[in-house]
């Protein structure tokens, strides 16, 4: 079986302390696959129908082309713990989510049980990990029966942890669907959690929207449209798909119009800003915040009218941001340095059998 059977060098150990993993695993054609491509690749839902089952682990940096930086591992479905070659301890050490998808559309006991097997599995060997449970293509379900499905689930994979003794594990379920931004969503409250600067980013919206009459203010990775962060008023999904929609507006703009050759990068710079009025007397204000984010806010159409002191808040919290990035970034050097200690400690003691990359 092709199951990761290489050893794993220098780089993913360093990977692993400095960018958290995210792990897809399910059952075949649970949608593992079209998840990645859907959020990180721009890939349209229908085209997903075309991908081939996934035969081994594919790993992808999404550090690369964003600010959010985490690794994410795409699993074959049905992986077998219990195969040699598969390292799973290794691979749970280092990981910080586990996103178990399951097949709403499908019978799911088999998934259930899965679940459970993997879990239990994971916690053993890594209690840090965040377990995120995906109910995914929940598109062809009606609101009652999306229900249904989630509290079933729930029930019967909480029952088998607290026999298994197990309760402290903390399950999350998301109701999940590539057709709508329901993934995007998700998959933004998964990054969330991994970002330890997390309190301190939703603190400054808080202060930044509430001295800017602002109603409801996000901070989106603009490449995935993932929010890594929001204000502390409770998000509501047609909000969320505006400002979505907003930003594939201006992309979409700017790489018509943009003058220059930006390649493979994107159109967006320091100049990026934009301005929707909505016909229900609601404004979208969109400002750059670094290379790879942006503030996107809701306000009404009176509270813009002092759009000055809105710029001059915003230009404060700009500031206050890049200070906190500054620190992360202080934080993750430091890190590297230490695990670059930790790891030729690691080599010179099991005899240089690993060899770094
Ligand atoms: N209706 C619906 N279909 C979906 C959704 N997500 C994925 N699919 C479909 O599910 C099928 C399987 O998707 P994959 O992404 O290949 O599944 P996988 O989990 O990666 O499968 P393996 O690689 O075999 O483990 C494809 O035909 C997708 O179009 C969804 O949200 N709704
Ligand atoms: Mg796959």
């Amino acid at each position: 079986m092709p199951f990761l059977s290489c050893g794993l060098g220098f780089s993913d150990f360093l990977n692993a302390e400095i960018k958290p993993r995210i792990l897809l695993m399910g059952l075949r054609r649970s949608g593992k696959s079209s998840i990645q491509k859907v959020v990180f690749h721009k890939m349209s839902p229908s085209e997903t129908l075309f991908l081939e089952s996934t035969n081994k682990i594919c790993r992808e940096d999404v550090s690369s082309s964003s600010f959010v930086s985490f690794q994410i591992w795409d699993f074959p479905g049905q992986i077998d713990f219990f195969e040699p070659t598969f390292d799973y301890e290794m691979i749970f050490r280092g990981t910080g989510a586990l996103i178990f998808v399951i097949d709403s559309q499908d019978d799911y006991m088999e998934a259930v049980s899965r679940l459970h097997l993997t879990v239990t599995r994971a916690y053993k060997v890594n209690t840090n990990i965040n377990f995120e449970v995906f109910i995914h293509k929940v598109d062809g379900l009606s609101d009652d029966h999306k229900i249904q499905k989630q509290r079933d689930i729930h029930k019967r994979a909480n029952d088998d942890l607290t026999d298994a003794g197990l309760q402290s594990i903390n399950l999350s379920f998301y109701l999940t669907s590539i057709y709508d931004h329901s993934i995007f969503e998700a998959f933004s409250k998964v990054v969330q959690k991994l970002i330890p600067q997390l309190p301190t980013l939703e603190n400054l919206l808080n202060i930044f929207i509430s001295n800017s009459c602002i109603e409801k203010a996000f901070l989106f990775d603009v490449v995935s449209k993932i929010y890594i962060a929001t204000d502390s008023s409770p998000v509501d999904m047609p909000t969320y798909e505006l400002c979505c929609d907003m930003i594939d507006a201006i992309i979409d703009i700017s790489c018509i119009y943009s003058l220059a050759d930006t390649g493979s990068s994107l159109p967006y710079d320091k100049e990026s800003t934009a301005i929707i009025r909505l016909n229900n007397t609601t404004v979208i204000y969109l400002k750059e915040v670094t290379k790879f984010l942006a503030v996107v806010c809701f306000l009404r159409t009176e509270s813009f009218e002092r759009k000055g002191l809105i710029d001059y808040n915003f230009h404060c919290f700009k500031s206050a941001i890049q200070e906190v990035f500054d620190v992360r970034l202080r934080i993750q050097k430091h890190r590297k340095l230490l695990s670059q200690r930790r790891w030729s400690k690691l080599t010179t003691s099991s005899g240089g059998l690993t060899s770094p990359h």
